[in-house]
């Protein structure tokens, strides 16, 4: 087995069984393109098992992420059927290593989006906006990595959660968001924490998976990235967003 399948059948592992593994790039011989390349071949594991593609997450969107992880490079990762949890439900918390939520705002398009697009062609393209959580669960011990390793570990991706799609014509370059664990604020922040306007960041999710050769679909969904920093989330919780004009989104995290 090469040594990109190898690393990337050891993650997928990781995700499938919720059991964490070592960082496998400490000494930083991984480059990012290589990183990518672990990464698709462990999307393609879950395809083969018959998880359906339906999009894409970015990842250090916001400075409040990048502070928080330590890294400041702009990252994407490829979501599947499988990931996202139906709002309102509830997730099994085994099915994590040890997960944390983020507040997000969510994009389906209805025109695929290709490469080098101004931010008004790229708002043409959307269908529709919502509010959003991604749980995120590194499957490296302790929730450490490097830039290659948590782009090998489809930066983290682990479920996404998505409200009710409102119009796009609605203005959301700033609107206020809270986080909630059990109803009460643990994070306060705005859209306009990713990259200035969260269209910057569907901007960027059309030029890199353009680059990678799997341009963004009509019907696919693209999460913009953690408004603020993420938080530990523990069974028995109800976990929502609130954000200003387009309302909430939960789930409900089973012990
Ligand atoms: C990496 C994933 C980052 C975001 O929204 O910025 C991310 C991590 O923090 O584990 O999803
Ligand atoms: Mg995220």
């Amino acid at each position: 087995m090469s040594q990109i399948n190898e690393y990337a059948t050891r993650l997928d592992d990781a995700a499938r069984t919720a059991t964490a593994v070592s960082q496998f790039d400490s000494e930083g011989r991984l480059s990012l393109d290589q990183a990518y390349e672990i990464q698709s071949a462990s999307i393609q594991r879950r395809v083969a098992r018959g998880e359906r593609r339906v999009g894409v997450k970015m990842g250090f969107t916001s400075r409040a992420k990048m502070v928080q992880m330590g890294l400041s490079d702009v990252i994407w990762g490829r979501l599947t059927a499988g990931m996202q949890i139906e709002e309102g439900t509830s997730v099994d918390f085994s099915r994590f290593v040890h997960p944390r939520v983020e507040p997000e705002i969510a994009f389906v398009l209805k025109h695929s989006l290709e490469g080098d697009v101004t931010g008004p062609e790229a708002l043409a393209a959307v269908e529709a906006i919502a509010p959003a959580l991604e749980i995120i669960d590194s499957r490296y011990k302790d929730f450490k990595f490097t830039l290659p390793e948590v782009i090998a570990d489809n930066a983290s991706s682990s479920g996404f959660v998505i409200g009710a799609w409102r119009d796009p014509r609605t203005d959301f370059g700033n609107l206020g968001l809270t986080l909630n664990l059990d109803g009460r604020a643990a994070q306060v922040g705005s859209t306009a924490a990713l990259l200035g306007h969260p269209l910057r960041s569907l901007v960027a999710a059309a030029r890199l998976s353009a680059q990678a050769g799997e341009p963004l679909q009509a019907g696919w969904i693209v999460m913009a990235g953690g408004a603020t920093p993420a938080e530990w989330i523990k069974p028995g919780q109800y976990v929502s967003v609130d954000m200003e004009r387009l309302g909430s989104a939960g789930f409900h995290v089973k012990g």
